[in-house]
Formats: structure tokens, sequence, C-alpha cells
């Protein structure tokens, strides 16, 4: 066996087959290994044209096959199957050598794996994919963590296999130091939920309060894709509301069940971020919506429940409607983005990542589910005001949003009026008017607790902690 590999793919499953067809087709030796050999034979017999492979039975073989320091990505299930794999290849290894693992894993696995595996001399590289099969082939967006020497080793072959943004850029980065591209891959399929959640809103506002039909919503929502809701999934949602079931000359979106999942990474974006004091109340309200989508028995048990009654809109209010709805859907996407791009500082800070949040945004506007026009001006904004508070800082946002805040406001009075839920677009204006607000009732929820259980509160006018002898005369005393 030759040791001319200059890196290997061990997984073969969708991902990990189409990562090393992408490698291979960039002029790479890609050494190919997976678990059942039957796969790796398939891989080869079948692409083994479009590029150079060395096909591995063994892990010996497979690490034998790499030119060294050794480049092994792994593309296998995230959890246990990950550990298993490490097991088996990491005693295989020597000082220097730099194990990728480019599954969905838990940013706190990779913390552990990348320390343990420091111990040894190996370089852990966590590397966040996005793009699905077609990415992975094609050009993804990658967000690898580890150390700055693996990306030395590693960056330059990523960056010519990533995808590329409208400018030519690679949609790669080095993210920061051990899990923090896994982090911020699971804060961008968190982002990912929002958007779909927003875009789900919208849809059903169009329907039942505007009274249009799937085809109708199909033009609309291409009509904004070449505005500033240009994106990716802007894109295919008219794709899927455009097509017709063959079976039954349906719209297909009225043939599906209306039961979504909600599993790893959108759930754990909200587990982190409640850990992290981080209101993502728009992502939590995505992924609590999947959540009660699948409750199908609860559902058929509230579906006599007491709504308003219908009031449909004519033809011109409808057209009215409808923009509006555009205004809602970009100002509670840009919250969205608010809210992930605080969860990635705020990890950035507990761990000590050194996230810069405009390069985030930068790699994110190729090759990624959430890839749109509009993650530019995100990079733009960061760029300018690296020390950005929040996305609503800056100027351009806050004057878009100040432009559509009574669309936005009028949208979510006709979704109540007529009963259409929306927690997205109210998450999301929520979020805004309480970060806007001169006061907030947590003085009350201060003065109740300070009340129930002498928890003590902070005043306006003086520094120092305070509690007040409730069940006494109401006097104030130090605390
Ligand atoms: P899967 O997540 O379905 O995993 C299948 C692969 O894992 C096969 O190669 C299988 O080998 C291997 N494997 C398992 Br399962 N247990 C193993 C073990 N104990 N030891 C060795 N190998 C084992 O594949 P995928 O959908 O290609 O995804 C790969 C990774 O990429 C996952 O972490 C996924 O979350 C992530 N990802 C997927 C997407 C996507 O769009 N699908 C996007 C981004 C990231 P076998 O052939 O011998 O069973």
């Amino acid at each position: 066996m030759s040791t001319s590999a200059q890196i290997g793919v061990t997984g073969l499953a969708v991902m990990g087959r189409n990562l090393a067809r992408n490698f291979a087709r960039n002029g790479y030796t890609v050494a190919v290994h997976n678990r059942t050999a039957a796969r790796t034979r398939a891989l080869v017999e079948e692409f083994g044209g479009e590029g150079e492979f060395v096909a591995a039975e063994t892990a010996e073989e497979f690490v034998a096959a790499l030119e060294r320091p050794r480049r092994l990505v792994v593309m296998v299930k995230a959890g246990e199957p990950t550990d298993a794999v490490i097991g088996e290849f990491a005693p295989l290894l020597e000082p220097g050598d730099m194990i990728i693992d480019g599954g969905n894993a838990h940013f706190a696995d990779t913390r552990r794996r990348e320390a343990e595996l420091r111990e040894r001399g190996i370089h852990f590289v966590g590397t966040g994919i996005s793009g699905g099969e077609e990415g992975a082939l094609n050009g993804p967006s990658i967000m690898p963590g580890g150390s700055k020497e693996s990306y030395a080793a590693l960056g330059p072959m990523l960056e010519k296999i990533s995808a590329k943004a409208a400018d030519g850029a690679p949609c790669v980065t080095h993210v920061g130091p051990d899990g923090a591209g896994h982090f911020v891959k699971m804060v961008h399929n968190g982002i990912e939920y929002a958007d779909m959640q927003l875009i789900g809103e919208a849809y059903q506002l169009l329907r039942d309060v505007a009274g249009y039909e799937p085809a109708r919503i199909a033009e609309i929502f291409r009509t904004w894709n070449t505005g500033r809701l240009d994106s990716y999934l802007i894109e295919i949602t008219a794709e899927v509301l455009s097509h017709v079931d063959a079976a039954t000359g349906r719209p297909f979106v009225d043939v599906v069940q209306d039961r979504a999942e909600q599993k790893g990474t959108g759930r754990w974006t909200v587990q982190i971020a409640l850990d992290l004091g981080v209101p993502v109340s728009g992502i939590a309200e995505a992924v609590f919506a999947r959540s009660l989508s699948g409750h199908a028995a609860l559902r058929e048990a509230s579906r006599g429940l007491a709504g308003p009654a219908p009031s449909p809109l004519d033809e011109t209010e409808a057209a009215a409607f409808a923009d509006r709805v555009e205004q809602a859907l970009y100002a509670s996407k840009i919250v969205s983005y608010t809210q992930g791009f605080h969860e990635i500082a705020a990890g950035s800070e507990e761990y000590g990542w050194s996230i810069d949040l405009g390069q985030v945004a930068a790699i994110w506007r190729g090759g990624c589910i959430i890839r749109a026009a509009f993650l530019d001006r995100i990079r733009a904004a960061y760029d300018a005001r690296p020390d950005l508070p929040s996305l609503l800082s800056d100027e351009t946002f806050a004057r878009e949003i100040a432009a559509a805040q009574d669309d936005w406001r009028d949208v979510l009075v006709a979704a109540t009026r007529q009963g259409v839920p929306t927690p997205g677009f109210a998450a999301a204006l929520a979020y805004y008017d309480a970060l806007r607000a001169e006061r907030l009732p947590a003085a009350l929820t201060q003065g109740q607790r300070d009340f129930f259980g002498a928890h003590t509160y902070r005043r306006t006018d003086r520094e120092g902690s305070f509690h007040t002898l409730w069940g006494g005369d109401r006097s104030e005393v130090t605390a």
C-alpha cells in the first residue's frame, strides 16, 4: 500500500462518500474506509473515475495509506460511533496527526475528545459541515475548530473543497479552539430552525389570512427571493409550494402530514442558551412549534376549541397584507440572527474562543442551508464594528426595523384576530420591544422575590443590596 493519500475519509454513508469525492475531484488523493467494507468498494466502483482513491479494508491499511502528518476525516454517526472510531484509530496515529470529526457532534463531546487527544499529541479538529449531501459533494460551508497548527495543515484543503461566496471567498475559516467549530455549527442549525419557522408562519398567514393558494404563495416567495430575503430557504420554499402531488393532483404541501421533528442541534442550541443565560426565544419557539406539531393526540383533542370567526380579505387588502408579511418576516429574521449571534458571542466568551462574528457570517454566505444575501450585511456590520453589542445596534438594521415595525405589528394583530399561530413573529417582536424598553417589569419581579424569599434587590438611585421588612414595618435595610 502506498503512503500517498493527502487525506482520508472514514465513514462512507451519504456525507462521507460525497466529501471524499469532493476532495478527489479537487485533485487530492483520498484514502477511503468504512466499517462495512462493501461501501468502500461501492464508492470506488461507482466514482473511481472522478479522481484518485485508495481503498482501505482495515484501519491499519487506511492509516498506512496517509502521508504525514496524517489527516483523517471521520464522517460517522455522531455520539458513540464517533468515540468508537477514535478509539480504533488513535492508537495507530502519531503526534502531529489530525483527526477531523465532520459529524454533528455536541461541542462538549468535542472539547472532551480534543483534550484527551491533545495529551497524546494528536490534533482533534471538531468541524461543522453544512449543506447536506449536495453541499458535501459540491462545496459545503465548513466550520473547523481545533488548534491553529492543524488549521495551517488542513485549511488550504478545506478552502479548496468549500463553497465560495459571491465574492469568491471560501466559506471556511478557523472558527476557534477545541469545540468552537461544532458550537457555531450548532447555532447555525438553531438559526435554521428559526428561519424555517418564520417562513412557515409567513406561508400560513398568506394562506389563512390573505386566502391565497400554495401556487400563488410560491410566486410571492419567488418575488421575495429577488429582494432582501434572497436565500436558499426562500428559494426552496417556492419550489416546495409550487410542487403538485402526482398521485392526487393536489398541492404537495396539502398531502404531507403536518408533523415535524425536532432533535439534535436545534434542541441543543436552546439548551445551551439556557445554560449561558442567552435569550434565544425565536429559536426556542421554532423548536417548540415542531414539538407541538408532533403531539397528534393532543392536537386532535383540542381541535374543537373556540376560535375567531373568519374575516376574509378582498383582493386589494390581501395584496397589501402580503407586503406587510414580507416586512414582518424580514424584521423577525433580523431578530433570529441577533439572538443566534448573541449565543455565539456568549459561548466564545465562556470558553475563551475569540470567535470573529463577522467571519462566521462570511462563511455562512455560501454552501450552508441558511445561506443568504443578508449574511453579507451581517458580516459588514461586524467588520465595521467588531464590538457591536447586538445586530440591532447596527444602524442599517435598526433603520430597516424602524421602517418595518408598523407592518410587523399589524401582521401580528391580524394573526391574533384571525387565530393564526405565529409564535416566531411574536417572540421576535417581544424581544425587540423588551430590549428597547425604558423599564421592564423585572423591577416588580425583584420586589416579589424580596417579599417571599428575602432575595434582596438593587436600587436605581444608590449602590448596594437592600431588603424591605415586608412582614414588619416595611422599612428598608441594607442586605
Ligand atoms: P450516518 O449519520 O447515517 O452514519 C452512518 C455511518 O456511520 C456509516 O458509515 C456507518 O458505517 C458508520 N458507523 C456507525 Br452508524 N456506527 C459505527 C461504528 N461503531 N464504527 C464505525 N462506523 C460506524 O451518516 P451521514 O448521514 O452520512 O452523516 C455522517 C455525519 O455527518 C453524521 O454525524 C451527521 O450528523 C453529519 N451530517 C449529516 C448531514 C446530512 O445532511 N446527512 C449534514 C451535516 C452533517 P456502516 O456503513 O458500517 O454502518
